[in-house]
């Protein structure tokens, strides 16, 4: 009894240092229990529900236990041997259909109004459009220079020191910090869906379909998000990095990725890069990927 008393006791504090240790920003962090810490006005507000409907939960549990064990202690064959044939109880049946009624008028209010804050997109200050495609992300800034860029999660080798794996991608989407940024979102092939935790969104980007939706990063640093859709068999392997950065360096960043000649000299990194797999004793440079637009004529067939 004491050995699980003490294992019980030892779980609960490490759940609660592991919360407070490890909350981690814009990303998952080992033994994290709960959510990723919350970067946007939406993110709050569901963090709050979440906590909010917690503590509702706990009280209606601890009820139930407490009517069980009275029901267990004072009320068994031994203890009650003739039991009451009481069976109705005008007060307790009121009390018992307006009480739930009255919980759930509680989370419904509060529930709709995240529904409204998620759905109503403010006005935008930049509109940025993401598509999936099997399996990476392509963004393209329609009002910022309208250009586009590919995706693709870094493999293992590729990745800085404190990149994280599985998460960290070859060019992320870069929006300005403390600016309603408006996502749109669509597929090229199946359905994929553009999920960023600390933001509190997840979309589904559909073929032939436009979706939208909205966030505000208030912190600036790199959020990682993955495809919560499950679109074929890289589906765990195109996430979602959204690089927050000060207003300043966000301009900077649209004129480099605006200039023509570098928008070209970029496209074609990106399709030799589509057209690359690896081969026996090297890279060959050949067609690798379901992609209807990479040019992989210029890719010769080579062994490096
Ligand atoms: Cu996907």
């Amino acid at each position: 009894m004491r050995v699980v008393l003490r294992t019980i006791v030892l779980g609960l504090a490490a759940v609660l240092m592991s919360r407070v240790a490890f909350a981690g920003l814009g990303q998952p962090t080992p033994w994290q229990v709960g959510l990723q810490d919350s970067a946007s006005p939406v993110m709050d507000h569901v963090a709050w529900f979440h906590d909010f409907l917690l503590w509702i939960i706990t009280v209606i549990a601890a009820f139930v236990l407490l009517l069980l064990v009275i029901v267990i202690v004072r009320f068994n064959a031994r203890k009650n041997p003739i039991p009451t044939r009481t069976t109705h109880n005008t007060l307790l049946e009121i009390a018992w259909t307006v009480v739930p009624v009255f919980i759930l008028l509680m989370i419904f209010i509060p529930s709709i109004k995240l529904l409204f804050h998620q759905l109503n997109i403010p006005p935008a200050d930049l509109t940025v459009k993401a598509t999936g495609k099997q399996w990476y992300w392509s963004y393209s800034y329609p009002d910022n220079g309208q250009f586009e860029f590919d995706s693709l999660m870094l493999k293992e080798g590729e990745r800085k020191e404190g990149q994280p794996r599985l998460l960290a991608v070859d060019n992320e989407m870069v929006v300005p910090v403390n600016k309603t940024v408006r996502v749109i979102t669509t597929g090229s092939d199946v359905i994929h869906s553009f999920a960023v935790p600390s933001f509190g969104i997840k979309i589904d980007a559909v073929p032939g379909r436009i979706n939208e939706t909205w966030f505000t990063a208030t912190r600036e640093g790199v959020y990682y998000g993955q495809c919560s859709e499950l679109c074929g068999k890289d589906h765990a392997f195109m996430p979602i990095a959204v690089h927050v950065v000060s207003e300043q360096a966000f301009s900077a960043w649209v004129d480099r990725h605006s200039r023509p000649g570098l928008k070209r000299q970029r496209r074609n990194t990106l399709e030799m890069k589509h057209c690359r797999r690896p081969g026996r004793g090297g890279t060959i440079d050949a067609p690798m990927m379901p992609r209807a637009d990479a040019d992989c004529s210029r890719a010769t067939t080579r062994r490096t």
